[in-house]
C-alpha cells in the first residue's frame, strides 16, 4: 500500500511503496538521486551499484515531474550525507521496483522555486505546475484550513449556514456587475451577486437570526493587487444585535482563528478610530499600525474604523453611499436623513476591520424601516418609480416584520494576504484572473458562436478596431 514520503521516519529497514513526481534528480557517477515529491513532501530515492540493471535504467531515464511509484527499503543516510532542512532528511529510499506512471514535458518554469521571478502571464497561464510549488500549496492549504476554523467557529456560536443564488438581479455595491443574459426571457439579464447582501438581509426578514456563508462575490472593477473580479467573502449577518455586539462576535471569531495558527496579534481588544481620528492621524482609512519590526515578525495590526460619512459626492457632484444604501444613519442623523438635510454630515453606522494597511471587512447595522430606506435612495437621486423597480422586493419584505439586524463580510484573501505576508490576491487563489483580466489556463472571455448567440436572443456589435482590447 502506498504510504506518504514523510511517513518514511517510521519505517527503518522496511520496504514502502511510495508515489509522486519527480522534483530533482543529482547524477554521482555510479548513484542517481531522486527527489520524489508527494502532497506530503519529499523523500530521497537511490539507484546504486545494488539496484537491479532494469530499474536502474529507468531510474537514470527519470527527468522533473515524471510521475512514478517505487517500491525500495528504507535506510538511514550516510553520517555526513543527511539533510537537516527535509523532515525525511535522515533517511532515504534504495528503489527496488518503480513503474513509470506519466511521463512529462520539461516544465516552463521551475518548480521549486518561489515563483516570484516568474512573469504572472507564464504563471497563470500553467497554473496547474505553478500551483506545485512549494509556497502555493502552502498557502492553498492555508486557505482551506483556515475557512474550516472559521466554519467551526460560527457554527459553534450558533450561526446557519445558507447558500444564496448565483443568478439573482444587481445589487449596487459600488461595482459594475457581471451580467448573464437568459434564454427563456429573451432581452432579460440576470446579474452575479457582488456580494449576498439583500439575500442575507432577507434572510433576517425570514427569521434565521444568525446567518453565515463563505460567499464568491463578483465585481466588475478595475484590478489592482489586492482586488480581482472574483473574491470570496466570510459573510454573515444576526438580527437584534446592536453594532458593538457584531464587533465583539466577529473581533472574538478573528482572534480565534488567527491565533490558532500562532500569529501574534499587535493589540487587544481591536483598538477603534473613528474615520476622523483615522484620516487625521494616518493620512487614510486602510493603515498599518505595525513597527518596522513588527513588520519583520509577521504581527498583525487590527484596528477598526467606524462612523464612516453616510455619503460623499462622486465624480458627477451627485451623492453616493460611502459603503452601501443599506446602511442605518446614527441614530441622531436619523432626522437628518429623513429630511434630506445635512446630506454631507450623515454618519453612517458602519464599521471596517483594518489589518497591516489593507481593508480586511466591513459591515454595518442596517436599516430595517422602508421609510429610512426610502430616505437613503432617495438623497441617491433615485425616482420612487425607480425605488420600487430596483428594491421593490426590499422594501415589500420589510412590511412583514423585519428584526434590527446587522453583519459584516471579510475579504478571505486579504486576510490570508495578511498572514502569509504576501501582496498579490493571485497568490493565495488557486485560479486567479491575470491583470488584465484574463482567467487563469482557460482562454476566457472568450467568444461565443452563433447558435449560442441565437439562442441567447444577442447580436454582437464589434468594437472599432482602435478600441479592440486584446
Ligand atoms: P465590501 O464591499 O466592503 O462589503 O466587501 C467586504 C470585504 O470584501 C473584500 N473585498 C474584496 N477583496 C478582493 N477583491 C475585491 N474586488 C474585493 N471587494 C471587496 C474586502 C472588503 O472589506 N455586503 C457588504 C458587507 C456587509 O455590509 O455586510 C460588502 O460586500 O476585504
Amino acid at each position: 500500500m502506498r504510504i506518504l514520503t514523510k511517513e518514511i521516519n517510521a519505517k527503518l529497514d522496511q520496504e514502502v511503496e511510495l508515489a509522486g513526481w519527480v522534483a530533482g534528480r543529482r547524477d554521482h557517477g555510479k548513484i542517481i538521486f531522486i527527489d520524489l515529491r508527494d502532497r506530503g513532501g519529499l523523500a530521497q530515492l537511490v539507484f546504486g551499484p545494488k539496484t537491479e540493471a532494469e530499474v536502474y535504467r529507468l531510474g537514470e531515464s527519470l527527468r522533473p515531474e515524471w510521475v512514478i511509484r517505487i517500491k525500495g527499503e528504507v535506510k538511514k543516510r550516510p553520517v555526513g550525507m543527511e539533510n537537516p532542512e527535509l523532515e525525511t532528511g535522515q533517511y532515504e529510499v534504495a528503489v527496488k521496483e518503480i513503474q513509470i506512471l506519466n511521463r512529462s514535458d520539461p516544465p516552463p518554469f521551475p518548480l521549486e522555486t518561489d515563483g516570484y521571478e516568474i512573469s504572472e502571464e507564464t504563471r497563470l497561464k500553467y497554473r496547474y505546475l505553478d500551483l506545485r510549488r512549494p509556497r502555493l500549496q502552502r498557502n492553498i492549504k492555508l486557505r482551506s484550513e483556515f475557512t474550516r476554523r472559521v466554519r467551526d467557529f460560527l457554527f459553534s456560536h450558533d450561526f446557519v449556514e445558507i447558500e444564496t443564488p448565483l443568478l439573482t438581479k444587481s445589487t449596487p455595491e459600488g461595482a459594475r456587475d457581471f451580467i448573464v443574459p437568459s434564454r427563456l426571457h429573451p432581452g432579460k439579464f440576470f446579474a452575479l451577486p457582488q456580494s449576498p447582501q439583500q439575500y442575507k438581509q432577507l434572510l433576517m426578514v425570514a427569521g434565521f437570526e444568525r446567518y453565515f456563508q463563505i460567499a464568491r462575490a463578483i465585481r466588475d472593477e478595475d484590478l489592482r493587487a489586492d482586488r480581482g473580479f472574483e473574491h470570496t467573502q466570510i459573510d454573515l449577518e444576526m438580527s437584534f444585535v446592536t453594532r458593538e455586539e457584531v464587533m465583539a462576535l466577529d473581533e472574538a471569531m478573528i482572534i480565534a482563528v488567527v491565533e490558532s495558527f500562532g500569529y501574534q496579534i499587535k493589540t487587544k481588544p481591536f483598538p477603534v478610530f473613528s474615520y476622523q481620528e483615522a484620516k487625521e492621524k494616518f493620512g487614510s482609512d486602510r493603515f498599518d499600525l505595525r513597527s518596522e519590526e513588527e513588520k519583520a515578525k509577521g504581527v498583525l495590526a487590527f484596528a477598526w474604523v467606524v462612523d464612516f460619512p453616510f455619503f460623499e459626492k462622486d465624480e458627477k457632484g451627485e451623492w453616493t453611499p460611502t459603503h452601501n444604501p443599506f446602511s442605518a444613519p446614527k441614530e441622531e442623523h436619523l432626522e437628518w436623513l429623513l429630511e434630506g438635510e445635512n446630506i454631507g454630515a450623515i454618519v453612517a453606522n458602519q464599521y471596517d476591520l483594518v489589518c497591516n494597511g489593507y481593508e480586511v471587512g466591513g459591515g454595518s447595522i442596517r436599516s430595517h424601516q422602508p421609510e429610512v430606506l426610502k430616505a437613503v435612495f432617495r438623497i441617491i437621486g433615485y425616482k420612487d418609480e425607480e425605488i420600487e423597480r430596483q428594491f421593490g422586493h426590499l422594501l415589500e419584505a420589510f412590511r412583514y416584520g423585519v428584526p434590527p439586524h446587522g453583519g459584516l463580510a471579510h475579504g478571505i484573501e486579504r486576510l490570508l494576504m495578511t498572514m502569509t505576508g504576501e501582496t498579490y490576491l493571485r497568490e493565495v487563489q488557486a485560479f486567479p484572473q491575470t491583470s488584465s483580466g484574463r482567467t487563469s489556463v482557460m482562454d476566457a472571455p472568450s467568444e461565443i458562436d452563433e447558435k449560442q448567440l441565437a439562442e441567447l436572443h444577442l447580436r454582437v456589435i464589434e468594437p472599432k478596431s482602435d478600441s479592440k482590447k486584446n
